[in-house]
Formats: C-alpha cells, structure tokens, sequence
C-alpha cells in the first residue's frame, strides 16, 4: 500500500525540468469523485507550477478505475500529449471487487507505457480505506495527484 512515511507532495522543485512546451492529457475516473477531483487539483497546479499552460492540459472522465486504460489509450491517440496521467482510487472496503480493479488498471497501464511512445503514468490510489484516500489527497501524506504531475513531467522529457 502507498508509503506511510513519504508526503507524496515533497519533491525538489529544482530537479523537475522546465514544462512550459509539453501538452499533458489527465483521464480521471468517476468512483470516489470527490478524493479524484482533490488528485486532479492537485495535478493540475502541479503542472500550471512547471510551465504547462492551461491550453495544453487535456482532461477526459471514465465511469471506474477500471475504464481508465481505455480512456488514455483514446486520450492519446486523440490529442498530440507527451504524457498522459491517469487518476482514479480503488478503497477495498467499498468493493468485492478490489483485486481485480486494481490488477487490471496496472497491468492496462503498463502495457500502454510498452505500446505508445509516450509515458503513461499511475496516479491511482489502492487503499484500504476512505480515510487512508483522504490523507493521500491533500491530507496527511500529501496528494497523489503531485507525485504523478511531478512524475509525468519527468518522464516525458526523460532523455
Ligand atoms: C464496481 C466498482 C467498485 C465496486 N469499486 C470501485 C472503486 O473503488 N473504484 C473505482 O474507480 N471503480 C470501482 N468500481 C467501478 C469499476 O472500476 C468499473 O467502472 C465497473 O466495474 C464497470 O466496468
């Protein structure tokens, strides 16, 4: 599960490249809106912070974590990005189903990163509770919606 001792905010600054020419696409799932929209704000002024203009910030919305490797798969194959972040959060108390959410978005996304030339980057929260997505989305270990900005950045001008 995600790292208790991490803020997932925290990042030096000074090592994320500049961002103001790349075009980032962010697919975020519907289930648990409420903690996804904090990971999107999150995301997105994370973003707005490195340079990347609001024009260049496509966004896209799927019913369930599940549905997120088809929505970026499109994503990407719609709008010329360097990235694409996909947010979503799967809380094991809510399903029956937990497992087999959260294995097929991973195993979705990472065959995207196989078969695109651009990076696709997991922004999705496996917990095991409402409260443990709360302190993952601008709570007490800081949001995960940085982390994957942070990261998308990074990625796409990796060389
Ligand atoms: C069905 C379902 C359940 C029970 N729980 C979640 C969840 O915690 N987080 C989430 O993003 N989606 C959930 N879903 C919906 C599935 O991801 C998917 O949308 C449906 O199974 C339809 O394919």
């Amino acid at each position: 599960m995600a790292t208790s001792l991490k803020n997932l905010s925290a990042y030096d600054a000074a090592d994320v490249p500049d961002a103001s020419a790349l075009s980032i696409g962010i697919v975020v799932a519907d289930w648990n809106i409420e903690i996804n929209n904090q990971l999107l704000k999150g995301a997105v002024d994370t973003l707005r912070k490195h340079g990347v203009s609001d024009a260049n910030i496509f966004i896209s919305r799927v019913p369930g974590a599940f549905e997120l490797t088809y929505g970026c798969k499109t994503l990407a194959e719609s709008y010329e990005v360097d990235a694409v972040i996909a947010i979503g959060t799967v809380i094991q108390g809510e399903t029956p189903h937990f497992n087999f959410i959260c294995q097929g978005v991973t195993y979705g996304i990472s065959e995207l990163n196989l078969s695109f030339e651009i990076p696709f980057i997991f922004g999705v929260l496996t917990v095991n509770s409402l409260e443990q997505a709360q302190d993952r989305a601008g709570g007490k270990h800081g949001n995960k919606g940085v982390e994957a900005a942070v990261t998308a950045i990074k990625m796409a001008l990796l060389s």
